[in-house]
């Protein structure tokens, strides 16, 4: 291997305080099954903040926070006025999530920090570590959120204005979050960045069936939310006639099964679910009289995702059964394509370091989708063990995190000095 910047400090990552820290980070808000539900904004999400705070603090790293509480800590540059190289994921996860999902891309980040100190390698740009608040939208929806407010993309007072399950608005929530983080200034939102790259699991099977080790990521599959809402009648269940009854589940089924039928896919591509199904008022002897459900739709084509999102809106409708039916679109993410030029460094520093990689697309969502377009974004991915994720179960062994972190750590090296 010939000896460079790049693989100099990717050579200083180390396995076992990066996969430490893993472990330390999946303490708080760990679940019995061995994975974690760590809400966006919550005391767990607080502890894991402070910790990331004193692991920077004893580098002597620069933690800031902006007005969504994304969370960043920075290692500076030679050039003052150069802007700076991002990398990072989110620290939030699904309500029964894995100790994997998002961590992994922020600790990657900090590992390349401290690899960088400890080889002594310096570079032109700042490195800024991100941790993007709520990325996941299990409590707050939209997803991406912090991405999306840094990135233009969502007015910063929207966000703050939405409302989880009981009614705690994000911008409540934050001033929790601040309370505790007296030590840790604010800065402006946004700003100029040279470049992004973000580390993650692959949250699919394609890299552990091939054996490889690192996934150099070509872009990402568009994503669509909807919310719809069957509104029927509530009546008595023993005495009214089923067929004077406007049963709102008897509907919401219905239209459920149309949609797997209008969206049914003998290639396998497209990814439909309902996620969140409740029934109101929720009693045994009442004709459910509300319905509401969640649609996830993915595609990688965009042409391909609008018919799909029309055909979703159009057979709700046709299948409503006599009662009311409203969607709406709560989430809409574009295909990304990442640069030719950001997919080739990180195939090139994966080569360098004789790591071995294979391009994919991400199935999954990443604030990565919302970097791209404000700057030259790339992605590294890790396999993990039968391509689980989005469970307790979700795995990955601590060689592939640290070799993902040496790719991702010879890449921002590259891409500061640029
Ligand atoms: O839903 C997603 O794709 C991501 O894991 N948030
Ligand atoms: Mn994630
Ligand atoms: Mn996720």
């Amino acid at each position: 291997m010939t000896e460079t910047p790049e693989t100099r400090a990717a050579r200083a990552v180390d396995e076992t305080r990066l996969w430490d820290r893993l472990m330390t980070m999946a303490s708080y808000g760990a679940l019995a099954n061995g994975g974690v539900n760590r809400q966006a904004l919550s005391p767990e999400d607080v502890a894991a903040r402070r910790r990331m705070k004193r692991w920077a603090d004893a580098r002597g790293f620069q933690v800031t926070t902006d007005g969504i509480g994304n969370l960043f800590v920075r290692r500076p540059g030679s050039d003052p006025e150069a802007a700076p190289v991002m990398t990072g994921s989110h620290m939030d996860s699904q309500p029964t999530g894995g100790k994997f999902d998002g961590i992994y891309g922020v600790l990657a980040g900090l590992e390349a920090l401290c690899a960088l100190e400890d080889a002594g390698v310096a570079t032109r740009r700042p490195i800024e570590v991100v941790a993007w608040t709520n990325e996941e939208g299990s409590r707050f929806r939209p997803g991406v959120m912090g991405s999306s407010v840094f990135a233009g993309r969502l007015a910063l007072d929207d966000a703050l204005g939405v409302a989880d399950g009981d009614g705690i608005t994000v911008a409540s929530a934050l001033a929790e979050v601040r309370a505790a983080e007296t030590d840790i200034p604010v800065r402006d939102m946004g700003g100029p960045v040279a470049s992004y790259i973000e580390a993650h699991i692959e949250q699919g099977p394609v890299l552990e069936a091939a054996g490889k080790t690192v996934g150099v990521v070509t872009g990402i599959q568009g994503i669509r939310w909807f919310d719809v809402e069957v509104t029927g009648r509530e009546d008595h269940a023993g005495t009214t006639p089923l067929k004077t009854r406007k049963d709102a589940l008897k509907a919401a089924t219905g239209i459920v099964t149309a949609l797997g039928r209008a969206l049914a896919d003998p290639d396998d591509v497209v990814r439909f679910t309902v996620g969140r199904f409740e029934a109101f008022p929720g009693a045994p002897s009442t004709v459910p009289g509300r319905v509401v459900f969640t649609i996830d739709l993915r595609h990688p084509d965009g042409a391909t995702i609008e018919r799909l999102s029309a055909a979703i809106a159009k057979t709700s409708v046709v299948e409503a059964a006599g009662c009311e039916v409203a969607v709406r679109e709560t989430m809409n993410a574009a295909p990304t394509i990442f640069p030719d030029e950001m997919v080739a460094t990180v195939r090139r520093h994966a080569e360098a370091l004789e790591i071995s990689h294979l391009e994919l697309p991400s199935g999954a969502g990443h604030d990565a989708m919302n970097m791209h377009g404000l700057c030259p974004t790339g992605m590294v991915f890790i396999p993990c063990e039968n391509g689980i994720s989005h469970n307790e179960a979700e795995a990955a062994t601590p060689g592939d995190c640290a070799a993902g972190a040496r790719v991702l750590t010879a890449c921002l090296t590259d891409l500061a000095n640029r």
